[in-house]
């Protein structure tokens, strides 16, 4: 299915009171050189950089995702899992990725950190929805790794939970275990009602 992209002028969607940015899982293991690298995945850090510095002149909020897995994780090739072992909590694969500008007041979501559990989406057995409701949050700008595991799992829950949602189509990756996963992922987000953007069209 081609993806949607005609929408969008340059600076055709301002950014308002709340609008907050989510970065998944920009992590040294799904880097190039990391245990479960994401082909060009280190290209989505500049491009959210920019998104993050974008957020922050504004005074609105940013929010990192993070794998988390303890490590003996059920999606683990060790424990019969289809994944190697990957972000574990508290090794060096798990930290966020060197180069990422995170604002000083950083709000982080650690996910999949129970053993017997795959989590994808950054709201699956977390407090993220709550959050995001606590603080007036009503759309998400969201971008990281992978387009076609956590970030289409997580911005599907978010669309289900009533948030709107804007994908950042220039700064995610795709694993693409199948090829084209990443543009079906990206084509599924548009179907269930997410904007697809690039950072032209958002204020400088
Ligand atoms: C992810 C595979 C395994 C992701 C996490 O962040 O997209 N993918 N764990
Ligand atoms: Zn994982």
């Amino acid at each position: 299915m081609p993806v949607d992209r005609k929408a969008g002028a340059r600076g055709d969607l301002p950014l308002q009171p709340g609008d907050l940015l989510l970065v998944v899982d920009v992590q040294n293991d799904f880097l190039p050189g990391g245990r479960l690298a994401v082909h060009r995945g280190d290209e989505v850090v500049p491009v959210l950089n920019e998104y993050i510095a974008r957020f922050v002149a504004r005074g609105l909020p940013v929010l990192a995702a993070r794998d988390w897995h303890p490590p003996d994780h059920c999606s683990f090739d060790a424990q019969g899992g289809r994944w190697p072992q990957h972000c574990v909590a508290g090794t060096p694969g798990a930290d966020f990725a060197p180069g990422l500008r995170l604002p000083p007041i950083v709000c982080v979501i650690a996910k999949a950190s129970r053993a017997d559990q795959e989590a994808y989406s950054a709201f699956a057995g977390t407090e993220l929805a709550e959050l995001l409701r606590q603080r007036g949050i009503s759309r998400l700008f969201v971008g990281g790794l992978a387009t076609d595991y956590c970030v289409v799992n997580t911005v599907r829950d978010a669309l289900a939970a009533g948030f709107g949602v804007v994908v950042l189509t220039d700064a995610v990756r795709p694993v693409d275990l199948q090829p084209g996963d990443g543009e079906r992922a990206l084509a599924r987000m548009s179907a269930l009602g997410a904007r697809l953007v690039h950072l032209d069209e958002l204020p400088a």
